[in-house]
């Protein structure tokens, strides 16, 4: 096929270390607990492990604020052991790529260090002020204004997120050619990627003016794909993976596909994470405005990414990851249809162009978790949404935000892996960092492994029929029944290969017309979320979140 490349054909698999094995009853998971596990990975059959970041930090944000690049945070492991799972995958053809986060650092990093205390060398190598209150009005992902006061150096500095995660200055040069070698001291180990951490806001319009634009988040104008970013994004490339095979994954707030053109394809990256589909149960007040599933709006969304990357670029697959709910809660239904809508979703993931993305514990259909005290929260960013919650007079009681924490909070994703029906599901001798889901007695590897009707089965079932047929990978997108607010449908085409993709979003049933299942040669039914699906007619009748893929 034209333009194929390794990674348009690959699963990638994401690994959030500290929720995923742990080896030596710490509560936390670890590297040793990810090599113990890459059999298991190998049996699933993803091509690559997107691994979140495991660097030395203070773990104010879970990894995202990094106190040495070079280094392995000693909970997780040694980096002799990062180079054994290195070893082990590749061992067995599969992948590794590492989340690059550069837009900021860890407080305690050795540059933030000796620039708050006024080393010449570091002078400008974050965004230092010297004003009697905050130099302007942006604010913080994470709730509050993005500025601090240091005492140390008696100036505020800029964080888009946690005050301990402070904004590198891209605009100095020093800090470009820093970052470039560190990556390619990475690249050097033999790693097959990076995921890059919300690289569009590396560049801040000059003079940090107040953002006067109302209906966004304070401050985005001027920093989400600021005015020096795609030149950037250009010096990284050239600099540095570039000049390797490897997969680059770039994270990008409030990018549309249009303006993704820029960014993929020869001379850009790989492929994009971005934000629009997250966005189809929200109200206008965003993430914690929680409303009901808007699926032509959906829809609208991925033939939109699907159309517009068809020739140049290539689109990411994602339902869910780190920072999101459970896909199952979140787009499916996680009680009495919680297999077939965890299938019909996987069927909807794995049939799209572009390269899938599961994230841990998806592919046994993990569920979001319950939060009955706020104590139980362990995320950042949740916390301070209570915290502003309780403050403000929207809320007076946690029992009233609770629903809200329940279907947002990014610690959903983050509860332990569940292996086993066992203690702690399996996942660690001690604490857990985090609570595990209570589900994990019938939601576990084992027992989905011993059913051949289970998630996981499906989930293989997927990963095979993709690997043999390029339609899969390759195939033209193109909308069926635009209009039904119900089924998502669709077709792909390479060749003369033809698959009909038609997904029931919703847990009503209902039946559908498609011209396309009629006809003189009557389609095949490749696999179907139920197990006595019927061979098709021109009306098929869909159950709640049924799922099927026909192939002509
Ligand atoms: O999680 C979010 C939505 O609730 C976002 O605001 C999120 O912070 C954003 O998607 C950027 O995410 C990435 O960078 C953050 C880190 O906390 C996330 O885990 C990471 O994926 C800062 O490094
Ligand atoms: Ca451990």
């Amino acid at each position: 096929v034209d333009g194929a490349q390794w990674w348009k054909e690959s699963v990638v698999y994401q690994v959030y270390p500290k929720s995923f094995n742990d080896t030596n009853g710490d509560g936390i998971g670890d590297l040793p607990g990810i090599i113990e596990k890459v059999d298991y990975l190998a049996d699933l059959g993803v091509d690559v492990i997107w691994l979140n970041p495991v660097y030395a930090s203070p773990m104010a944000d879970n990894g995202y604020d990094i106190a040495d690049y070079r280094a392995i945070h000693p909970a997780f492991g040694t980096m002799d052991d990062w180079e054994r799972l290195l070893e082990e995958l590749h061992d067995r053809d599969m992948r590794l790529i590492m989340d690059l986060v550069v837009n900021h650092t860890s407080d305690e990093h050795e540059w933030f260090i000796r620039s708050r205390e006024g080393d010449p060398e570091y002078d400008e190598y974050y965004y230092w002020q010297d004003t009697d209150e905050r130099p302007n009005n942006w604010e913080s992902f994470f709730g509050g204004s993005a500025w601090s006061y240091d005492e140390t150096r008696d100036e505020y500095y800029l964080h888009l997120f946690d005050e301990k995660q402070p904004d590198l200055n891209w605009r100095n040069e020093a800090v470009r050619q820093d970052v470039f070698e560190m990556m390619r001291w990475w690249l050097e180990k033999g790693i097959d990627g990076f995921r890059m951490d919300v690289i569009n806001l590396i560049s801040k319009t000059e003079g940090l003016p107040d953002d006067t634009v109302d209906g966004e988040m304070t401050g985005a104008e001027h920093f989400v794909s600021g005015p020096k970013f795609k030149a950037y994004l250009t010096e990284l490339v050239t600099e540095t993976v570039g000049n390797y095979d490897v997969m680059t994954v770039g994270e990008m707030i409030g990018v549309d596909a249009e303006e993704a053109q820029e960014y993929v394809g020869e001379d850009g990256l790989s492929m994009l994470i971005h934000f629009e589909h997250m966005g189809v149960d929200t109200g206008d007040d965003g993430k914690w405005d929680v409303a009901t599933l808007d699926l032509l709006g959906l829809k609208r969304i991925i033939t939109d990414w699907q159309e517009t990357l068809a020739d140049s670029g290539w689109n990411c697959l994602y339902l869910s990851n780190h920072d999101q709910p459970r896909a199952v809660s979140r787009f499916g239904h996680d009680e009495e249809f919680r297999r077939e809508s965890a299938k019909m979703l996987a069927t909807f993931l794995f049939t799209l162009q572009g390269t899938p993305f599961i994230y841990q514990g998806q592919e046994i259909g993990m569920t979001n978790t319950s939060f009955a005290e706020s104590s139980q929260i362990r995320d950042v960013e949740a916390r301070n949404f209570v915290e502003n919650a309780l403050d403000s007079d929207a809320y007076e009681s946690y029992e009233e935000v609770r629903p809200i924490v329940e279907s947002r909070s990014r610690d959903n994703t983050r509860t332990p892996m569940q292996w086993s029906d066992t203690r702690n599901a399996g996942f660690s001798e001690g604490e857990p960092w985090i609570g595990v889901n209570e589900d994990y007695e019938t939601v576990n590897v084992e027992a989905a492994r011993d059913d051949p009707e289970s998630v996981w089965h499906y989930y293989r079932d997927l990963i095979d029929l993709r690997e043999a047929l390029d339609v899969f990978v390759y195939g033209e997108y193109d909308l069926l029944l635009p209009d039904h607010t119900e089924v998502f449908a669709y077709r792909r085409t390479l060749a003369d290969d033809e698959l009909i993709v038609v997904c029931n979003f919703f847990d009503s049933e209902l039946s559908i017309d498609l011209p396309q299942l009629t006809g003189d040669e009557t389609p095949e039914l490749l696999i179907g979320n139920y197990e006595d699906t019927d061979a098709p007619a021109g009306d098929i009748d869909l159950r709640p979140y049924e799922a099927r893929i026909y192939k002509r």
